[in-house]
């Protein structure tokens, strides 16, 4: 038996043709049913639907033996635990700091709301400025808006989101897209499943790009 962890939304409905090309395809759909483990077409696998931000943790701990989630998650969680095989280039966006259109360029000590404590945290170190962050876990955008904090650090896709609230994208962090992630046991003991899986994966990655 496989067991992949995977979230509801864009990462889900970007997967699908990855896991089609393996045989997979869910007999539920998990946008309608409350289902949080889904049988699939294979016998073997299964799928759980979980946060994006636990994808890591399940894999982690072998409570599923693969995952697809994004980098951001990824490197925010650490990957020491995990082996990430593959890059499906999917649910891809930039991390990005953002400020209110009119604010000056970040000077002195300055504050910066984000999700991403860690990866903020690093970044700012790796440039030398001196950062508070505050952690928040949504509407990040608001945050300049009541004087909370001088700049976020968000995922911003088509820049919407940002222009909207009267934020404008200022640095880039990273690019990001969502990775295939194995637990390390189980690379080991499903081997040959696992490793058939990916290439049937990279399949799929080479024929879009060709
Ligand atoms: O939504 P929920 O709270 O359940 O969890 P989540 O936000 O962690 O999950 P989900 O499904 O929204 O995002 C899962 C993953 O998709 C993220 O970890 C990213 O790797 C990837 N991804 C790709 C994105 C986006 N694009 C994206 N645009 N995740 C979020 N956004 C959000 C962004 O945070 C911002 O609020 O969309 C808004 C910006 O979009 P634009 O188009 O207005 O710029
Ligand atoms: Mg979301």
């Amino acid at each position: 038996m496989l067991t992949i962890a995977i979230s509801k939304g864009r990462i889900y409905e970007e997967a699908l043709p990855f896991l089609a090309e393996a045989g997979i395809i869910p007999t539920d759909n998990p946008e309608t049913c409350r289902k949080l483990i889904l049988d699939t077409t294979r016998d073997d696998v299964k799928l759980i639907i979980i946060r994006a931000t636990d994808v890591p943790t399940f894999v982690e701990y072998g409570a599923a033996d693969l995952g697809i989630t994004g980098k951001d998650v990824l490197l925010e969680h650490g990957t020491e635990n995990l082996y990430e095989p593959l890059d499906l280039n999917i649910a891809r966006c930039r991390l990005m700091t953002a400020a209110h259109q009119d604010a000056p360029p970040l000077t002195g000590r300055f504050r910066v709301a984000t999700k991403y404590v860690n990866i903020t945290e690093r970044y700012f170190a790796s440039l030398g400025m001196q950062a508070d962050i505050i952690k928040l876990y949504g509407s990040m955008e608001l945050a300049p808006l009541v004087g909370l904090a001088d700049c976020i650090v968000d995922l911003v896709e088509t820049g919407n989101t940002l222009k909207a609230n009267h934020l404008e994208p200022r640095e880039l962090i990273m690019h990001i897209s969502s990775r295939l992630v194995v637990n390390k046991a189980a690379m080991k003991m499903k081997n040959t499943a696992i490793v058939t899986l990916i290439k049937q994966f990279e399949h799929t990655l080479h024929t879009r790009n060709s």
